[in-house]
């Protein structure tokens, strides 16, 4: 056999690529704002929809389901769930809201807009949290898999495993569908996997750590539970069972800086234009222009700008002249 081929060449390649792995790399966090939560709500599962956070609560005796005001936190509608279950996570899907259960092996279905129960749906394992890719249910309950739902009838679809590199990942807790990733709590931690959904593996890890002052925190079982996102406006919000408060935050890697924004487009001259691109809070981007695109050296002097943290615009005001027909956004780092 040729010592080259092709089935040794992949199994020297997969030796080579499990020695070299490189680390899961991580993200931080900056909070970009703050709003009151309920401290007595034990936050099993969150989601955001059309301008509301919605919470389902745990403990027997106090599990629920809430429609809260994103900026005050106040209570706008309520529904009690009977003492002898514990609310676990829970989506919104199709104008339903699917409500896990704990340890009760049922799943709540109430109309979105009335909170009326219209269904319950059976299981066999825990429940701990939920989300939907669009089309299926996605759960977890507190092992190492997600499991994928139908919708209509609960049956179980197909599971994947999580896994950070060779090692299984337990405890996945609440969950966020996020631009077709799985963003999972982890429980008992302050880290959030990002998990691909199709293969299980963790993609990237959030770490969370300090993101609470723990003196505002009662007790052990008072932990970052609760992942929503508004796609609308590509908003992230994060709390925890019986935290006060409910945070709005923008991840981006731990080491480094942020990767260099590298959006570069031709203008055309004499037409203004503007640059829109996802920015990092409090770090400063500067328009540099050029002739070609062909390894030229940038020239800066362009207008200066601060990130939000959201998606920021530059624009060029003056028409371009036929010497700087090709405009970038430089990254200069921390304000
Ligand atoms: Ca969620």
């Amino acid at each position: 056999m040729h010592p080259f081929s092709p089935l040794i060449f992949s199994a020297f390649l997969c030796l080579f690529g499990a020695v070299i792995r490189a680390q899961t790399p991580e993200d931080t966090y900056q909070v970009i704002n703050s709003f009151p939560h309920n401290a007595s709500s034990f936050t099993q599962g969150l989601i955001y929809h059309n301008g509301f956070i919605y919470e389902s609560r745990g403990l027997y005796g106090s599990s629920g389901l809430r429609k809260l005001d994103l900026e005050t936190g106040a209570t706008l509608q309520n529904r009690v769930v009977g003492s002898s279950f514990f609310g676990e996570g829970m989506t919104l899907l199709n104008g339903k809201i699917y409500q896990l259960t704990w340890r009760e092996r049922t799943a709540f279905v109430y109309d979105a807009d009335t909170f009326d129960l219209l269904d319950a749906l059976s299981y066999t394992t825990e429940g701990w949290g939920l989300t939907h890719n669009g089309q299926e249910l996605i759960m977890s309950d507190g092992s190492q898999y997600l499991y994928f739902r139908d919708p209509e009838t609960f049956a179980e679809l197909r599971r994947v495993a999580v896994r950070d590199g060779g090692s299984l990942v337990d405890d996945i807790n609440e969950l966020e569908y996020i631009h077709g990733e799985v963003w999972a709590n982890i429980w008992l931690s302050d880290r959030i996997a990002r998990i691909n959904p199709i293969t299980g593996e963790v993609n990237r890890w959030v770490d969370l750590t300090d993101i609470i002052d723990p003196s505002l925190l009662s007790g052990s079982q008072s932990l970052l539970n609760g992942i929503a996102y508004d796609a609308a406006t590509d908003r992230l919000f994060v709390t925890g069972k019986l935290w006060p408060t409910l945070f709005e935050v923008v991840t981006h890697p731990l080491d480094g800086s942020p990767p260099s924004t590298t959006l570069s487009l031709p203008a055309t001259q004499g037409v203004p234009f503007d640059f829109s691109f996802p920015t990092f809070r409090d770090f400063r981007y500067r328009l540099v222009t050029a002739s070609d695109l062909s390894g030229a050296t940038w020239s800066g002097g362009g207008a200066l700008l601060i990130g939000t943290g959201y998606s920021d615009t530059l624009s060029v005001v003056s028409a371009p002249s036929a010497s700087n027909l090709f405009y970038s956004v430089e990254t200069l780092g921390p304000n």
